[in-house]
């Protein structure tokens, strides 16, 4: 075996990135809808479910053991070894109008650890399972595909789930021939480990110049749909003083964000509108109704708490103000997570071998590390996001600066593994 690399008892891998990203490439040609930029392969829509079967057959290009779970979650186990698997991944869905590498990066990335593992010779003595999880965008809430594998949402969750426009998560499932009913949970001593490389999402490495960041602490996130409901009217003959505008009273939400992070939040709040819809939405009437998504997020849970009140406070106050009537479905609540910190000293001392200049570092976007990580050792590699643009179709990477954290990740699965 070549010389171990320092101070591990493994040879020092390499990704090959010719390889990783062809793959990334070619899931990404899936993803490609007439008319609509980026990448869109939004959670059970056809192009996502034929990601997940593309994945399939480059699990078993690689020899794996492949299936796919009543969610969605794709699998890919390399049946080495015996006792608790290594399980290496991320998400393979895709917001509307995503970029190339969010999420999808991460997959490819644990495939291609397995692979450079193999292309060593290595022979590890546990399993080693690659995973591309279902829904970690949360269309439905949550993170269904992550938190379906730790147990934390089952077949009741998934009953009373539906997404921004009113669908049923179980339909959705069903509509792609999956099961809302089916046992998803592993159990978790059947996890060695969890470990995730994903884009920074986020401009501090980019900036610094760095190929590598090893987080310590995952923000945490609330999704939340609102609607409020007033009087469709006409907006000529309606005086200003006898309207039920909808629209007024989410204009005045918007207007409250400012005040409500100055009163409630911290350096690391972000309370975001990402969503809007009127109706009946035409010039010549006043909005009946305005449904809005507010999402918000801190990486201290009694800040999230306190954003999260102050967001019903100045909800209720513009509601009473233009006589509307108040609805939040409450999607989900994803709690700030801290990661591992044996294996995250494990990964700065990969880093340190590999010479990397890399960074300990928070993370602001929510990801499936943070789900794993309230059950098992879990760990999170990003790489640099040039700009810090993501979740829009300019989102790019190096992938020069890509290599160094997908070798850093191959080294670390082997590390836990062999
Ligand atoms: O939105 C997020 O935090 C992640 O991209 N799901
Ligand atoms: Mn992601
Ligand atoms: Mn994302």
């Amino acid at each position: 075996m070549a010389d171990s690399q320092a101070g591990f008892d493994i040879p020092p891998l390499k990704a090959d990135l010719s390889r990783l990203k062809a793959d990334v490439e070619a899931v990404n040609a899936l993803g490609i809808q007439p008319g609509l930029p980026g990448i869109n392969r939004v959670s059970f829509s056809d192009a996502d479910m034929a990601g997940r079967r593309w994945l399939m057959t480059r699990m078993a290009d690689a020899g794996l053991a492949v299936w796919m779970d009543c969610v969605g979650n794709v699998f890919g186990r390399w049946e080495v070894g015996d006792g608790p698997a290594v399980m290496v991944g991320s998400h393979l869905d895709t917001v509307v109008m995503g970029g190339p590498l969010d999420g999808t990066l991460g997959v490819c990335a644990g495939l291609e650890a397995v692979r450079s593992m193999q292309d060593a010779g290595l022979t590890p003595r546990r399993p080693v399972v690659v995973v591309a999880t279902a829904d970690e965008e949360g269309r439905f809430g949550g993170m269904l595909g992550s938190q379906a594998i730790c147990g934390e949402v089952g077949p009741d969750w998934i009953a009373q789930a539906t997404d921004s426009d009113g669908t049923r998560l179980a339909d959705a499932l069903t509509g792609q021939g999956l099961d809302p009913t089916g046992d998803t949970a592993w159990r978790p001593e059947s996890i060695a480990a969890f470990l995730e490389l994903h884009i920074e999402q986020g401009p501090v490495l980019d900036r610094a110049g760095e190929a590598i960041g090893l987080v310590d602490a995952v923000s945490g996130v609330f999704n939340w749909s609102v609607t409020l409901t007033g009087e469709a009217n006409h907006s000529g003959t309606t005086p200003m003083d006898h309207r039920r505008d909808a629209f007024r009273g989410m204009a005045d939400f918007g207007h409250a964000i400012d005040r409500i992070l100055a009163e409630a939040g911290g350096p690391q709040s972000r309370l975001t509108v990402g969503k809007a819809a009127l109706s009946p939405n035409f010039p010549h009437s006043v909005a009946g109704t305005a449904s809005f998504s507010i999402i918000g997020r801190d990486a201290d849970d009694a800040v999230m708490e306190a954003l999260a009140e102050a967001c019903r406070t100045r909800l209720s106050e513009a509601a009473e103000r233009h006589g509307l009537e108040l609805d939040i479905v409450r999607h989900s609540w994803l709690p700030p997570t801290r990661l591992d910190t044996d294996l995250h000293a494990r990964l700065c001392r990969h880093a340190d071998a590999l010479g990397a200049p890399y960074r300990t570092m928070p993370s602001g976007a929510g990801h499936d590390a943070q789900t794993f990580a309230r059950h098992v050792p879990a760990g999170l590699i990003f790489v640099p996001s040039v700009g810090g643009i993501s979740h829009a179709p300019n989102e790019h990477s190096d992938w020069d600066s890509i290599h160094p954290g997908a070798t850093l990740l191959a080294r670390a699965v082997a590390d836990l593994a062999v």
